[in-house]
């Protein structure tokens, strides 16, 4: 009846259907009563209805019951939700990071992935941390949801127990691309997991430092560094091409050069290039003059 999918299936599912299964008993009796009571005592029977007044048994036992009722609706809930906050030990640790609008995943060794690759039958122990905004790590087939806050550190944890790919989704709404913000989360076997470790590619320590700064900012979720159209114009080849903007409502023709580049940055909306919405991107006056260099050179050379 419960899907195995993770080890929070059975708690959560089972404190949803017996609080739904109390409500829809209420539900029914409670009307099935009112409609009776409406009906038999109606005035066109002559019978009055009458008042009770001081009836001590009949108080206690309507406070009682439906106050076990609500504690016990309570503690069905809590013991479902006590087991997601308390991770084992033996947790394979991996740290997700949440940008506008991706997911990340680190695993140990300075190991980056897009997917979030985990072994069947471990506990797998997800860091949570946002770059930019809120964003949430909801996986709705393992019943986990929690929020990625920026500087504050969360996270979840879950037990996958059937292969296959499952949907993550970004819970809080963050901005223009928030219903892109997907990722996947793909079980494997214990074989399959450690082949796809090794494969997986070290974070380039020397991956070049103006693209570091532009991973680090989230530009790369707006701008494309393959030429494809996201949100803003692509990176690809963006250097020395000649655009057409608009500055303050008129058209005109530019060439991207560096102080064109650094402009758009800390004042997005001078020179909205045409075909793009204005007002989108957020100036970035916090990055330095030397990441303003180095994002110049990196991008002379995205050809
Ligand atoms: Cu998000």
């Amino acid at each position: 009846m419960f899907s195995k999918a993770s080890n929070f299936v059975y708690g959560v599912d089972s404190a949803f259907l017996i609080i739904t299964g109390i409500s829809v008993f209420f539900l029914v009796v409670l009307t099935a009563l009112m409609i009776y009571f409406v009906i038999k005592y109606n005035r066109k029977n002559g019978k009055p209805a009458q008042q009770i007044k001081d009836n001590m048994a009949l108080e206690i036992t309507w406070i009682a019951i439906p106050m076990i009722i609500v504690l016990y609706m309570f503690y069905i809930g809590w013991k479902g939700f006590i087991p997601m906050r308390v991770v084992p030990e033996d947790a394979i640790e991996i740290t997700a990071e949440g940008s506008m609008w991706k997911f990340k995943f680190e695993y140990p060794g300075n190991k980056i992935a897009d997917t979030l690759v985990v072994p069947i039958d471990r506990s797998i122990l997800i860091n949570l941390k946002s770059v930019d905004v809120l964003h949430g790590f909801s996986v709705p087939a393992f019943r986990i949801k929690e929020d990625m806050v920026p500087n504050k550190p969360n996270y979840s944890w879950f037990t996958a127990g059937e292969l296959g790919d499952y949907d993550i989704y970004c819970t809080v709404y963050c901005g223009l691309n928030h219903s892109n913000m997907l990722g996947v989360i793909r079980v494997v076997t214990q074989q399959e997991y450690d082949k796809w470790l090794l494969t997986l590619h070290e974070k380039l320590k020397d991956s070049p430092q103006g693209m570091k700064i532009l991973e680090k900012n989230g530009c790369i979720a707006c701008h494309s560094l393959d030429g494809s159209k996201v949100v803003g114009p692509s990176f690809k080849g963006i250097y020395g091409s000649k655009r057409k903007v608009s500055t303050s409502g008129s058209e005109r023709e530019i060439t991207v050069d560096d102080a064109y580049i650094t402009k758009s940055i800390v004042d997005p909306g001078a020179d909205v290039v045409v075909g793009y919405p204005a007002g989108l991107m957020q100036p970035y006056k916090s990055l330095s003059e030397s990441d303003l260099k180095l994002i110049n050179e990196y991008l002379k050379g995205l050809k």
